[in-house]
C-alpha cells in the first residue's frame, strides 16, 4: 500500500498514528539506536526526519541507520529544497498555506520537482499551517511568514478548506518545535470539521494528556520531537495513549 492509502484508511477507520520528529541536528547514532530499540517495543507509525535548520550534514546516514534496523516509514519533514538527502520512503511536500511568502508555498518546490521526479521518494502534498504558539518559533522565522492566531479556529478552517479545494492531501498544523503549548483542541476540531483529509498535528505535545487531547479533537496523526529527545521515557507514554486511544474508538 501506498503511504497515502494508509494514512487515508487509517483516518477512515478512525485509527490514530504516532509520528516521531528525529531532527538530524539533536540526535545522534548511540541516540537514535537507543530510540530505534525503543519503538521496537512501542509501536510508532512514522519517523519524520527534518527541522527548520540543518547545521551538519548526517541526515542521510541517519536515515540509512534507521532503514537498516527499522520496517518504519520514514518521511522527510523538508524545510528547503536543499534538504533531501538520504533514503527515505516519502516526503511531505509542504506548502506553507499559513504564510503569505511565495518562496515556501511554491518557489522551493519548483526547484525541488526535478530531484523529486528522479528519486523513488513517495510524495505526499501537504498543507503545512503554523501555528502562533506564544513566541516565535524558527520555522516562522525562517519561512519569514506570519502564523495563524493561535484563538481564530475559523481562519484555520478556511485555510485548511482552500488547501483540500487546492488538491492538497493532507493538513498539517504546527505550533512549532518546542512550542510553549499545542495547538489548541478547538482550532483542531475546526479543521477536523472543515476538511476529510487526514490531519496531522505537533509541536508543544509533551504530555500524555496533551496528546489525548490533540486526538480527541480530531488529529490522525500526532507528531512528538522535543519531548522524546528530552526523555526517551515518553515514547512508551505517548504510544500507549494513541493506541488505546485506538481500541476504545475502532
Ligand atoms: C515540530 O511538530 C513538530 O515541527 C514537533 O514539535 O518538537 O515540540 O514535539 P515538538
Amino acid at each position: 500500500n501506498s503511504l497515502y492509502e494508509t494514512l487515508s484508511t487509517r483516518r477512515a477507520q478512525g485509527r490514530k498514528s504516532l509520528a516521531v520528529l528525529l531532527d538530524p541536528d539533536n540526535l545522534d547514532e548511540a541516540g537514535c539506536q537507543h530510540l530505534l530499540e525503543l519503538t521496537a517495543q512501542h509501536s510508532v507509525e512514522y519517523f519524520f526526519v527534518g527541522g527548520s535548520l540543518v547545521m551538519n550534514s548526517h541526515q542521510a546516514t541517519l536515515i540509512q541507520l534507521i532503514k537498516s534496523r527499522s520496517t518504519v516509514p520514514v518521511l522527510l519533514f523538508p524545510s528547503h529544497s536543499l534538504h533531501l538527502e538520504g533514503p527515505a520512503d516519502g516526503i511531505l511536500l509542504l506548502s506553507l498555506i499559513s504564510g503569505r511568502n511565495p518562496e515556501f508555498l511554491i518557489g522551493q518546490h519548483v526547484i525541488a520537482a526535478p530531484l523529486l521526479r528522479a528519486s523513488n521518494l513517495q510524495i505526499l502534498p501537504t498543507g503545512y499551517m503554523l501555528v502562533d504558539t506564544g513566541r516565535q518559533t524558527t520555522a516562522s522565522y525562517i519561512s519569514g511568514t506570519t502564523p495563524l492566531p493561535y484563538d481564530k479556529p475559523a481562519i484555520a478552517a478556511c485555510t485548511a478548506m482552500a488547501g483540500e479545494q487546492l488538491g492538497l492531501r493532507l493538513m498539517y498544523l504546527d505550533g512549532g518545535s518546542g512550542a510553549m503549548y499545542p495547538v489548541s483542541p478547538a482550532m483542531i476540531q475546526a479543521v477536523r470539521q472543515a476538511v476529510e483529509v487526514p490531519i496531522i498535528v505537533g509541536g508543544g505535545i509533551n504530555t500524555p494528556e496533551k496528546a489525548q487531547a490533540a486526538l480527541a479533537a480530531g488529529a490522525d496523526v500526532i507528531v512528538v520531537g522535543n519531548q522524546i529527545e528530552k526523555d526517551p521515557g515518553f515514547l512508551a507514554e505517548v504510544s500507549r495513549v494513541v493506541h488505546s486511544y485506538n481500541q476504545v474508538t475502532v
